[in-house]
């Protein structure tokens, strides 16, 4: 079996604590760091698969996201670009009620890649904390709002509302996450709009240059 192939496999069966040694293997056979990211991205969605149709539970999910975020920390130092531009602070959560973080994460990674100092305030984020974050940093110039589940789509409305209604300027919001698509992001009131990590990182650029 290929490297990549074993990263895949060990993600999908939750195997936190070979995932760091396999990704090692695999970029030491040659892998980029990108295609082995896209295989871990792409084991989670045959896990995200396997949840729906009832074989596997949320322990399960849970398992395989650690083991996913194992093997990103491996990746992380290789991914990290030119960050010597200074874009501004991004302020970026996962909105209130969603724990889904991987994805947030990945985002994360990759603005501050382009340029960013990311505060990253992590999951469950309301309304509120966007807004006390802003006032609380220095020269914010991006706010990005992630979320995972359809459930939690109008507390990314609401994240966006009340970001906007609080009088505070000088910076953009940009949300995404599986459920978002453009016209919802446009409906809620959003600068900016991403599919992916990759996509969002140039979009925040485009959003504050
Ligand atoms: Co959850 N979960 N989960 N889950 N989970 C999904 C999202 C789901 C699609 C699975 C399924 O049913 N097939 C489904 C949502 C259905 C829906 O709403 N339509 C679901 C469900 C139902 C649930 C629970 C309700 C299950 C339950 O309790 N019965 C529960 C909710 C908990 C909560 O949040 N309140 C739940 C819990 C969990 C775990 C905690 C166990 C775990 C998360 C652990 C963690 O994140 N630390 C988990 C996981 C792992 C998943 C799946 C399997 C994988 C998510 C993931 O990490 N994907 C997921 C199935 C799937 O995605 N196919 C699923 C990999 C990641 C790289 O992709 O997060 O999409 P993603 O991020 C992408 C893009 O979306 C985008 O860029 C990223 C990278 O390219 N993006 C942005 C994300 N944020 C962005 C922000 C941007 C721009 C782009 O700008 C700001």
């Amino acid at each position: 079996m290929s490297k990549i192939n074993e990263v895949k496999e060990l993600v999908e069966a939750g195997k936190s604590k070979k995932i760091g040694a396999a990704v090692q293997e695999a970029l030491d056979a040659g892998s980029q760091p990108g295609d082995i990211l896209q295989a871990m991205v792409d084991s989670m969605s045959v896990v995200g698969e396997k949840f729906s149709a009832g074989e596997i539970f949320v322990p399960e999910m849970l398992i395989a996201a650690k083991a996913m975020s194992k093997g990103v920390d491996v990746l992380r130092p290789l991914m990290a670009g030119d960050n010597s531009a200074s874009l501004g602070t991004c302020i970026i959560g996962t909105v209130a009620g969603d724990l889904h973080d991987i994805g947030k994460n990945l985002v994360s990674m990759m603005i501050e890649s382009a340029g960013f100092t990311v505060v990253d305030l992590g999951v469950d984020v309301s309304a509120e904390k966007f807004v006390a974050a802003i006032k609380e940093n220095e020269n914010v110039t991006l706010v990005a709002c992630s979320g995972l589940l359809t459930t939690t789509m109008p507390a990314l409305k609401e994240a966006v509302a009340t970001i906007k209604a609080s009088g505070l300027t000088g910076f953009k919001v940009i949300v995404g996450g599986a459920p978002v698509t453009p016209e919802y992001a446009a409906e809620i009131g959003a600068d900016g709009y991403a599919a992916d990590a990759g996509s969002a990182a140039v979009k925040a650029k485009e959003l504050v240059m």
